[in-house]
């Protein structure tokens, strides 16, 4: 069985990040390891939120770790929390990776033109180092534009995605692919390029109008549970683009829906018959 890590926060309440990786990556066959980098009550939309600082606890736990001879099949990493972390996250790859193992990044931090509440421009400067020593880098489209200084535009055509990847890739990941990338009227998708073969992927779904907290999530690790399981990159990001479609469609008809986060316990049974 392949065994991934899984570095990011745990947001007691709220569907995202940990509460995401573990149950999609579980479900689709990897053992999933998981390194706490906060502790927070509730997701930073929510107002009121509390948030433990977990930093002093990532020595201990990995070099427990390290004396037992783990390895891992994947490090993959979201929601950090501190620039502090980010910097330690990025050491601790070093440490950790193997020949074998594949270092999937998704820089978490903003969405829809602006940086969550908890950053500031140190955050996506020190995510865009994060970005150099991965395989795979999976930003939204906010998140690309800042860590690469280009603007960020909600409407775009072709040429400013294929310029934002290729700066994308000058940050040194092998892979770059892009979400939320809008290349028809009415549809939505993600636009990767493998930098060694000089390859661009598209791939467009229909888009529906609603905007929910955790679909970043839900795309990178299932994106990294489909990759474990064999996948070509490309295959996991359609699959991927797909699962999160249906899953805001399916939440769309629940009348009781939280309006925090997706009802992805509804659709998981869905992914595992996704081809
Ligand atoms: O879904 C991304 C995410 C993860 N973790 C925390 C967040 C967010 C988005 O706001 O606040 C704590």
């Amino acid at each position: 069985m392949k065994r991934v890590l899984s570095i990011q926060d745990i947001s007691c309440l709220g569907k995202c990040s940990m509460t995401i990786a573990l149950p999609v990556i579980s479900a689709l066959g990897s053992e999933t390891v998981i390194l706490p980098t906060a502790l927070l009550s509730t997701h930073t939309m929510f107002k009121g939120f509390t948030c433990k600082d977990l930093s002093d606890q990532i020595r201990p736990i990995t070099d427990h770790w390290k004396s037992e001879g783990v390895t891992f099949d994947a490090i993959y990493t979201g929601y950090l929390g501190t620039v502090d972390l980010i910097d330690m996250i990025r050491k601790l790859i070093a440490e950790l990776r193997g020949p074998g193992t594949a270092v999937i990044i998704d820089p978490v931090m903003a969405d829809n033109g602006r940086l969550y509440p908890a950053f500031g421009m140190d955050y996506a400067a020190k995510n865009a180092e994060l970005c150099a020593v991965a395989d795979i880098i999976v930003p939204n489209l906010t998140e690309a534009a800042l860590m690469t200084g280009m603007e960020y535009r909600e409407r775009h055509d072709e040429g400013y995605i294929r310029q934002l990847l290729a700066k994308l890739s000058e940050l040194g990941a092998g892979i770059s692919v892009l979400t939320g990338v809008s290349l028809e009227e009415g549809k939505t998708g993600i636009m990767g390029y493998d930098r060694r073969s000089g390859e661009y992927y598209a791939y467009q779904n229909r888009r529906i109008d609603a905007s929910y907290h955790g679909t970043g999530d839900l795309f990178s690790s299932t994106c990294v549970g489909e990759i474990m399981k064999g996948r070509d990159w490309r295959d996991a990001m359609r699959i991927a683009a797909d699962f999160t479609a249906h899953t805001i469609e399916e939440t769309l008809k629940n009348p009781r829906k939280p309006w925090y986060g997706v009802d992805f316990e509804t659709t998981l049974p869905d992914l595992m018959r996704m081809e």
